[in-house]
């Protein structure tokens, strides 16, 4: 196993993930196996019940791990399966040494920083980087490890002794180190003194950078790579240039040009690695569909507008895997993609002549858009919105995607509007409402007093049902009779409201294996009319971009029948 590790110096928020996660895509085109861990220096132990507010989204893995976002950066450029045991916090390291400790594993002794915590993370790291990742079920080649925070800061101390240790455990060529640094640019110099310091941190705590990986809002210039090679005591080679680019899909390429991998590769001598014909034309493949895609991105002008219409809009990072997975469908579908954020509780009629101009401008975006997007989200506020924004969808065949509370907002909507049920609503938004009245449910099985990690959550099937060959969604699945997507959520559609539903045209064509719960819905006769109770961002790549929101792309980019008629699905994603 040969190990990467990616730290970050002067301030956090550089990129470091992106640094991480397209170096390990630059080694997966050589044909490796590659896995990745995320060390976050903070006490929680479990981010799901972490404010969105504060921390962007939650994201859910396969096995329900609730986890942040960078599990999921790395699972999108990897196209790796991770599990809950891939993101190390401070607070899971303690839990695991203080519950060794009550078993009495370290038989009375005294219980430190040095030795217990240092060895139990490197321990974690060994076990952890030999899960099977992929499809294949091997074990992976190499490990990115992602150490959050900065170097230096009190947090992060007790992990960056464990890899200095760690160092020696695995040895020299197995242990590799990236630096990422800010050159800030003040007054059109680029100033060099912050990355010295920076490696001077990394150094006194027994760290040596094999990289450096220079952040900087322009290219470097060359006088500068030298200035940093020398003071940092590195070759000039060992300086990369990670300047802004176009999108952070250019990274991977911008890397390769600078030979970042040439270096890699001699130093922690991969070649030693044995691979064979099928792992490099893997690889060769990989790369090249990387750089169409890129091409891709600076040659789509054609743009397609997409409201997103949600709770948190002032906080777009509490959507971001909906947003990647929205970025991944217009790379595939060639276009520019143009989000425009409608707060849902704008779209609510209002009163008072300040919240008349919200709500005018609300519908003003809503109209213009191409495609109409609910995501998942939590709480009564702003969903009379997104029902509205559901019913517009629908009456003007304008394709709609909904995503778990999306689901629920369209089926209510339906319900209200076409079976004429004008009081159906979700026990979530009134909990007293009268039984006839709950379109949405508390599912049964959820216990409804303990809240923290009481949810219907990870990876889990539906079943298409007989008769919906004709489902958009169902082909663009490949014709397939069972999906696998992850799940997160509390409430469900009422059972007892399917028959109706299904009588007037809204289709439960996806379900649990019972049959009962819903899983996928769709109309038949509009353009692109689909909700999933699961959460299908979870599990878009970025060559391999998920179904749902592909659907709703092509519809919105008017070119859906066209790419199910050529099923461009089956030979493209075979690969990755
Ligand atoms: C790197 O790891 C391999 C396999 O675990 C081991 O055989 C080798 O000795 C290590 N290299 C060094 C320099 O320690
Ligand atoms: C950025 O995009 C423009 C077109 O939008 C393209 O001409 C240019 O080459 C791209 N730059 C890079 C660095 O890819
Ligand atoms: C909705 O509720 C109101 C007040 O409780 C009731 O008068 C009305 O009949 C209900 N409408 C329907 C369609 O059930
Ligand atoms: C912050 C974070 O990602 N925490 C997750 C790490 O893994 C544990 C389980 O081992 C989860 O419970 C946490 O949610």
């Amino acid at each position: 196993m040969k190990y990467v590790i990616v730290s970050g110096g002067v301030i956090s928020g550089i990129g470091k993930g992106v640094l991480a996660s397209s170096t390990g895509m630059l080694l997966k085109t050589l044909g490796l196996r590659v896995t990745s861990i995320k060390i976050d220096p903070y006490m929680n132990i479990d981010a799901g019940t972490m404010s969105p507010l504060e921390h962007g989204e939650c994201f859910v893995l396969n096995d329900g791990g609730e986890t942040d976002l960078d599990l999921g950066n790395y699972e999108r450029y990897l196209g790796v399966t991770l599990t809950r045991d891939h993101n190390i916090t401070t607070g899971k390291m303690y839990s695991h040494v203080i519950s060794r400790e009550r078993r009495g594993d370290y038989l009375g002794k005294t219980v430190q920083v040095v030795p217990h915590l240092t060895d139990a993370i490197q321990d974690w790291i060994e076990r952890v980087a030999r899960i099977p990742v992929d499809d294949s079920g091997a074990e992976p080649e190499v490990c990115i490890i992602e150490l959050g925070g900065t170097v230096g800061d009190i947090e992060s101390a007790p992990f960056v002794e464990a890899l200095r240790q760690f160092q020696f455990r695995v040895g020299k060529d197995n242990f590799s180190l990236i630096h990422v640094s800010l050159v800030p640019v003040i007054h059109g110099e680029q100033k060099t003194k912050p990355t010295q310091a920076a490696i001077k941190d990394l150094r006194s705590l027994g760290l040596t950078p094999d990289m450096i990986a220079c952040r900087c809002s322009e290219k470097l210039e060359e006088h500068v790579i030298n200035k940093i090679a020398m003071f940092c005591h590195v070759g000039p080679e060992q300086v990369v240039n990670v300047h802004d680019v176009n999108s952070t899909y250019h990274v991977p390429l911008l890397l390769l040009e600078q030979k970042m991998i040439d270096y890699l590769s001699a130093r922690l001598k991969l070649s030693d690695i044995a691979l064979n014909s099928e792992d490099k034309k893997r690889g060769d493949n990989l790369l090249n569909r990387w750089r169409s895609l890129t091409t891709s991105i600076d040659e789509s002008f054609e743009c397609v507008k997409i409201a997103l219409v949600g709770k948190y809009t002032n906080l777009k990072d509490s959507y971001l895997s909906v947003i990647k997975a929205l970025e991944h469908s217009s790379m595939r579908c060639h276009r520019r993609l143009e989000i425009v954020w409608v707060e849902a509780s704008d779209l609510e009629p209002e009163t008072t002549e300040h919240e008349k101009s919200k709500f005018h401008e609300a519908w003003n975006k809503l109209s213009a858009a191409d495609g109409v997007l609910v995501p998942g989200g939590f709480g009564t506020r702003g969903t009379e919105g997104m029902v509205l924004a559901a019913k517009w969808a629908r009456e003007n065949n304008i394709p709609y995607l909904g995503v778990c509370l999306g689901l629920q907002v369209a089926t209510l909507e339906f319900a209200r509007n076409v079976l004429g049920m004008k009081n159906v609503t979700s026990a979530e938004f009134d909990p007293d409402c009268a039984e006839e009245d709950q379109g949405v449910v508390y599912m049964p099985e959820i216990d409804k007093e303990n809240m923290g990690g009481t949810m219907r959550l990870g990876l889990r099937p539906t079943i298409f049902q007989a008769e919906t060959e004709w489902s958009k969604l169902r082909k663009l699945y490949g014709g397939s009779h069972e999906v696998h997507e992850r799940h997160r959520h509390r409430y469900e559609v009422n059972p007892k409201l399917v028959p109706r539903l299904e009588e007037q045209g809204l289709m439960f064509v996806g379900r649990d294996e019972s049959g009962e719960r819903c899983e996928i819905l769709e109309l038949r006769n509009h353009p692109y009319f689909v909700a999933t109770q699961y959460h299908p961002e979870y599990m878009s790549k970025v060559l391999d971009p998920s179904q749902p929101f592909l659907g709703l792309m092509a519809a919105s980019a008017g070119i859906l029948d066209e790419m199910l008629a050529n099923d461009t699905r089956s030979n493209e994603r075979a690969e990755f």
